[in-house]
């Protein structure tokens, strides 16, 4: 086996309607991932999912923005940010998970992108780079120096994720076929997966999990 699962800690990133088809953000075939997520998470001891947060008006809507669209871009607090839809807005049906996600493996669940000026992408770390989420010190303090990580969208929360648990210090895995991306700009899959390669992320298909 690969990967010692004593000491490895599941991450599913916002397997959420609004990321599905027919969703406000719409990832192609974002809930392929759903029957594979779950899998994993059976597979797992500790399991944490995330959930993407925002508040009505957030700052990466490009409704926000007057003049802006979605997939476009804007200095957010300085930052050059990505545009999104409305969407995974609080309390509404879009926000929640998929139906078909089985969520009673997980034991925590990180909300993030909670905070109206600040976008937040990864599981570890608001967009500033700098604002805990507080789940690195979860796995610190539950002794998981492994992290397996899938979900929406490989080109965004996931690659962040992965990126923010390798420079922590974490053995990071993505399971590669648990994973859809939103695409846009074009060619942000295979940066993402280069990238990630590139920082010693181990990019494998979830089989190799149960080998
Ligand atoms: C995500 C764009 C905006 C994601 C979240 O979950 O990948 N992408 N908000
Ligand atoms: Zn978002």
């Amino acid at each position: 086996m690969l990967i010692d699962k004593g000491r490895a800690a599941f991450i599913a990133v916002d397997v959420q309607n609004d990321f599905c088809p027919g969703g406000a953000l719409a990832v192609p075939e974002g809930d392929a991932v759903v029957p594979v997520v779950n899998r994993l998470a059976e597979f797992f001891e500790l399991c944490v999912a995330t959930q993407d947060w925002h508040p009505a008006g957030h700052s990466s809507f490009a409704s926000s923005h007057p003049g802006a669209v979605p997939y476009g871009s804007a200095l957010i607090a300085g930052r050059d940010s990505t545009l999104w839809p409305d969407h995974c807005a609080q309390g509404t049906r879009g926000a929640e998970f998929h139906p078909g996600l089985n969520t009673a493996p997980y034991r925590l669940v990180i909300r993030k992108g909670f905070r109206p000026a600040l976008d937040s992408y990864s599981a570890f770390f608001e967009n500033d780079g700098a604002t805990p989420t507080g789940l690195d010190g979860y796995l610190r303090g539950l002794g998981a120096p492994t992290v397996v990580i899938a979900g929406l969208a490989l080109d965004y929360c996931v690659y962040y994720s992965a990126l923010d648990a390798a420079r922590l210090g974490y053995s990071v895995y993505v399971a590669r076929d648990a994973c859809r991306s939103v695409g846009s700009p074009s060619g942000s899959e295979e940066r993402a997966l280069a990238d990630l390669s590139s920082r010693g992320v181990a990019i494998i298909d979830s089989m190799e999990v149960f080998r």
